[in-house]
């Protein structure tokens, strides 16, 4: 025979539950519960991450009992995310490096770098990088100081996309134009491709062999400011379209007769033996050549840091900030060599301590990390958070 409960008692029971269960929604709010969570279903920890020559070097280790498989790695403050492939298929107890391109692999306080696997279990951290680069770029001044790789089939293109970032010191005595970069010895009767300088109208030009066979930017580049730039030459059915586009815009574009002519000549940035004069001071950084068209959202990608590397012929970082060697870290082979009769300098680069980089992406509504102050650099988190209470009562 079954006895009823009484009402009081059937209150007390429902304030009981009432009660456990606001407790464990208030340990799961604060945290409490989530992490133990989380922590049971890792397998993958992440070790260690690196920034090095344009790629983040991140070091996971299986520590569960059986085989992960890692389908994507995300940085989940910048809002980005790689798929892998292949994917790094783990076996308990082993470790591996994932390498993805991105182009902000300077100091950072930190980093949040998530991996996920096929099963959608989920593994963080939080960590400061435990190598970084020096961000430097190559300083053209004078009139014929250069860098110069020699010719290769792959450098021979009548597609392609030019990308860098510019900065004019000093547009000279405002005549002529200087070459960020040009396939060949000469003019446009000769080179293949360009992306030129003009120091009279202050503004930037993508070209190909033959006359007239060019645009420029509507923009002006102001002096002392850094621009991310693009010149895109495709030819296809007979006629040769150009873009160009400024800080993530397009900026100007056209489609013109002909079609770019390759050669068996090097590769110059800074100057060639046509557009060497007159004096003029400009940086350039992390110049990237592709054999095909970049689109919009791809070159958007590539300002926010995640660096596409689809049809990537030549990367060049400018990170050495000294020697005769610029290292080509797109695995093409194609290193460029400072001229020694003229040699270039180096310069302070584009990371995220730099203003105008840290505008762009802001203008573009990407998330901006952090930047790092001295107090947090040289003060442990510890001794920051007493210092407000320290002498109350
Ligand atoms: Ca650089
Ligand atoms: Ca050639």
């Amino acid at each position: 025979m079954r006895r009823a409960v009484s009402p009081a008692a059937a209150a007390v029971i429902l304030i009981a539950v009432a009660v456990v269960a606001g407790l464990l929604v208030y340990a799961w709010v604060m945290g409490w519960i989530r992490w133990p969570l989380r922590e049971a279903s890792t397998q993958i920890v992440i070790r260690d991450v690196r920034g090095q020559d344009g790629y983040l070097r991140v070091e996971v280790v299986n520590v569960g009992d059986r085989s992960c498989n890692i389908t994507r790695l995300a940085l989940p403050y910048e809002g980005i995310s790689y798929d892998l492939q292949p994917s790094l298929l783990l076996k308990p107890g082993e470790s591996s490096v994932i390498s993805v391109p991105y182009a902000w692999t300077y100091y950072r306080d930190k980093i949040w770098v998530r991996v996920i696997t096929e099963d959608g279990l989920t593994s963080e951290v939080e960590i400061p990088l435990s190598y970084w680069d020096n961000p430097y770029a190559i300083r053209f001044e004078g009139s014929a100081d250069r860098v110069i790789t020699p010719d290769a089939d792959d450098l021979d293109l009548i597609e392609l996309t030019i990308e860098c970032w510019v900065k004019i010191l000093s547009y000279g005595s405002g005549w002529g134009k200087a070459p960020v970069v040009v396939k060949g010895n000469f003019s446009y009767t000769s080179f293949n491709y360009a992306l030129l300088i003009n120091l009279k109208y202050h503004d930037i030009e993508v070209a190909y062999t033959g006359n007239k066979h060019y645009i420029y930017s509507s923009t002006r580049l102001e002096v002392g400011k850094w621009y991310h730039v693009v010149g895109i030459i495709k030819y296809s059915g007979g006629s040769t379209y150009l873009a160009i586009y400024v800080n993530g815009e397009l900026d100007y574009e056209r489609t013109k007769s002909g079609s770019p002519q390759p050669n068996d000549q090097p590769l110059f940035s800074g100057a060639n033996n046509y557009y060497y004069i007159p004096e003029r001071k400009f940086l350039v950084d992390d110049l990237r050549i592709y054999n095909r068209t970049l689109t919009q959202e791809e070159i958007r990608d590539n300002i926010r840091g995640k660096i596409t590397t689809d049809g990537l012929v030549l990367w060049w970082r400018f990170d050495e900030g000294s020697g005769g060697t610029v290292e080509d870290v797109s695995g093409n082979g194609h290193d460029g060599f400072l001229d020694p009769n003229a040699p270039p300098g180096w310069d302070t680069g584009i990371s995220l301590e730099d203003e105008d980089v840290r505008e762009l992406l802001s203008s573009l509504g990407f998330p901006v990390p952090l930047k790092h102050d001295l107090l947090t650099c040289l003060l442990p988190r510890a001794a920051l958070a007493p210092l407000g209470r320290r002498h109350r009562g």
